[in-house]
């Protein structure tokens, strides 16, 4: 017999939505349940993303998980962007009244936000197995899973959120034709590495080269994280330090600028795919994060999408498991929708202008480049970037 409880919201995933999820339930008394698959240490070490954008930045100092990111985090003004043996500053703060993003890596969030709930008593349950979401035709989902000391359990919740990222199982577990998903595949992955040494840039370069997109990141004054186009099917064994820094300088470098190196002390090639799923509710189950939508992540949006839509979903459960109102749950789907797609669609275009396609096709080509001077160019093609980069609909949590 499984051990049988009771919560309001069942949570699957520990990810930044997840997390983050049952932090802002609890602010407003609400409890929940995290059930993750993964342990502790492995979701705090997850390399992943590192650029918030100034929404996600003032949410969470409004909900106490500003202290580490005020102290830590790198406030940006712009990015450049380098083609053609140039590099040009594209100005946000300028462009947009005063917008700015944050470099704070996501390891460094989920590793606040675990502590901030496990400091206020929350269960989170690492290394669980068989998770499973039934009776999700009811008022009354169930959330099962298999501990990590083999006990089974199985919480009765008021409502389920599927924070368990692209590969989870929640959004495989809504009903059969209920879902419209819409993909789209890109014929190269990213190389990703971590390097100890300081940035040799002070904002980000994404760099349009004939022989691939390269991008200059970082994630502290003394940690440089750097990306390279590869093919989509690339062994990271081809790729040694030294071919990884010789294409870096090749990509990033001009005359007069220095990339410096360092021991590289993490690497990893990412797929890149666009995927949106909907609607992202059945009746008491909700999918938010990289359960329900993908962008490469050439705009920086997939862990700024997270953090909003949990952000919607929040307010839409504590609407309807404390006050009983179900209007927000109703619009949750549409409200997140609308941020999503817009998502979708500039990260699909940074990515289009940005990679070199492996065919090589001048007609492409000609237009990656009449596009990319435009927007060095034009004021108004400038401040479209600006502001979709810097975040162009913010979800908004209501203090008090
Ligand atoms: P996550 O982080 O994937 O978390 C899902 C969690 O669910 C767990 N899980 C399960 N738990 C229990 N039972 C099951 N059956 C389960 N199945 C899965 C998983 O173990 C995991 O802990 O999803 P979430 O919370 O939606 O967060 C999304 C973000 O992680 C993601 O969108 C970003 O990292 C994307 N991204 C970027 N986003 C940005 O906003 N800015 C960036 O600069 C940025 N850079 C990036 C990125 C993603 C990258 N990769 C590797 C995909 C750079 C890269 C290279
Ligand atoms: C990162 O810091 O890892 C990062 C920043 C911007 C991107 C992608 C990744 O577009």
């Amino acid at each position: 017999m499984a051990d049988r409880t009771r919560t309001q919201v069942g949570i699957v995933g520990a990810g930044p939505a997840g997390l983050l999820l049952s932090h802002l339930l609890a602010l407003r008394g609400v409890d929940s349940v995290v059930v993750e698959n993964r342990s502790r240490a492995y979701c705090e070490a997850r390399q992943r993303a590192g650029l918030l954008e100034a929404g996600t930045v003032e949410l969470l100092r409004t909900v106490g998980l500003g202290q580490r990111l005020d102290a830590e985090g790198l406030e940006h003004g712009g990015i450049y962007l380098q083609f053609a043996g140039e590099r040009h500053h594209i100005d946000f703060r300028e462009l947009t009244g005063g917008r700015w993003v944050t470099i704070y890596a996501q390891t460094e969030i989920v590793k606040d936000v675990i502590q901030a709930r496990l400091a206020a008593g929350a269960q989170i349950e690492f290394e669980v197995s068989q998770t499973e979401v039934d009776d999700l035709d009811s008022d009354s989902p169930v959330l099962r899973y298999t501990d990590s000391a083999g006990i089974q359990h199985e919480i009765v919740c008021e409502a389920i959120a599927g924070c368990d990222g692209f590969h989870g199982i929640c959004r495989d577990a809504m009903p059969a034709g209920l879902l419209t998903t819409v993909e789209r595949g890109y014929p190269y992955s990213w190389l990703g590495i971590l390097a100890t040494v300081p940035p040799s840039t002070d904002e980000l370069i994404y760099s349009r080269h004939e022989d691939g997109f390269a991008l200059h990141t970082m994630r502290t004054p003394q940690v440089s994280r750097l990306y390279l186009q590869v093919p989509p099917d690339e062994d990271i064994a081809r790729w040694p330090d030294d071919r990884i820094w010789g294409e870096l300088q090749h990509r990033l470098g001009l005359p007069g600028w220095d990339l410096k190196e360092g021991p590289i002390t993490e690497k990893a090639i990412t797929p890149m795919r666009s995927f949106v799923a909907s609607p992202m509710r059945f009746r008491r189950l909700f999918l938010a994060g990289d359960a329900a939508h993908i962008v490469p992540p050439t705009g920086a949006k997939g862990l700024n999408l997270a953090i909003a839509d949990v952000t919607v979903l929040a307010r839409a459960l504590i609407s309807l498991v404390r006050d009983g109102d179900p209007a927000l749950a109703d619009a949750y789907s549409d409200t997140c929708l609308d941020r999503v797609w817009r998502a979708t669609h500039f990260s699909w275009w940074m990515t289009s202008m940005l990679h070199i396609d492996p065919h090589h096709d001048p007609f492409d080509a000609a237009l990656q480049l009449s596009q990319l001077r435009y927007v060095t160019t034009s004021r108004a093609a400038a401040t479209t970037l600006a502001e979709n980069y810097s975040g162009y609909l913010s979800a908004v949590w209501l203090a008090g």
